[in-house]
């Protein structure tokens, strides 16, 4: 059996104020910080962790934002300097389904997608504060449909049709894969935690913490569902942590 191994895929840089990164706190000014994604091989098959964002949808709906992402840093672009295929992922987890977190879902058409219950039926159902943070909902057309936005047109979607699979509490998804709750952020945040051989396991947060100087202050991201919520999240993931 071979050894569980993990890739940092890089899908380019995104901007947000100061104030957003570190609420009530700052300082304001822009804070260009990278999106990406976690390759997973185990050898249960190939999981992916997030998707990033998606670059025609962030010049459409928040080209404040100011996206810098090259062909190379989109996912067909980074798998293939692994030499792999979209096809060859069998698993997409969702941290959460913010446009920067699930922009390549799409990608994915033959690949099962995990994620908590709660953040797919809060996906479709969000507070009305939430929506530009749930503005890309190309993961699930149908869902898109049901909320009355329409998709632009996109041949990836014509033959996307994915297949859901929901998950509640901490579970051991596969052996070493931990996802563990982290609501806050949103109502159904994931982290996820990989145990590997010879080494310290590597704990992804998300946006459940957006940096170690978060970690470091205690200090949450002004986009929340719950504010109590997410310190509460993060003092958990500093307890994993440790
Ligand atoms: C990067 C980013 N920008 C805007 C929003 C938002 O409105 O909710 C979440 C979010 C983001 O992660
Ligand atoms: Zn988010």
């Amino acid at each position: 059996m071979t050894d569980t191994k993990v890739h940092l895929l890089d899908g380019g840089t995104l901007v947000i104020d100061g104030f957003h990164a570190f609420w009530n706190r700052g300082p304001a000014g822009e804070v260009r910080f990278p999106c990406y994604s976690v390759l997973i091989e185990h050898a249960d098959g190939r999981y992916i962790f997030d998707t990033g964002y998606d670059f025609d949808h962030v010049m459409r709906v928040l080209p404040f934002e100011k996206p810098i992402q090259e062909k190379s840093q989109t996912l067909p672009g980074q798998l293939a300097k692994l030499g792999l295929k979209t096809g060859d992922i069998n698993y997409v987890i969702n941290s959460h389904y913010h446009f920067d977190h699930c922009g390549g879902n799409k990608y994915f058409g033959e690949a099962c997608t995990l994620c908590h219950a709660k953040e797919l039926e809060a996906s479709g159902n969000c507070q009305p504060f939430e929506h530009l943070g749930y503005s890309d909902m190309s993961f699930a057309p149908a869902l898109a449909a049901k909320r009355g936005l329409k998709l632009p047109p996109d041949p990836l979607l014509d033959m996307y049709t994915p297949k859901f699979e929901t998950v509640t509490g901490d579970q051991e998804i596969a052996k070493g894969l931990w996802l563990f709750e982290t609501p806050g952020h949103t109502a159904g945040h994931y982290s996820l935690l990989v145990e590997l051989r010879n080494r310290r396991p590597m704990l992804f947060t998300a946006d459940a913490c957006y940096s170690k100087k978060n970690l470091d202050m205690m200090c949450i991201s002004s986009f929340h569902l719950d504010p109590t919520a997410s310190l509460a999240s993060m003092k958990r993931l500093k307890a994993l942590a440790e």
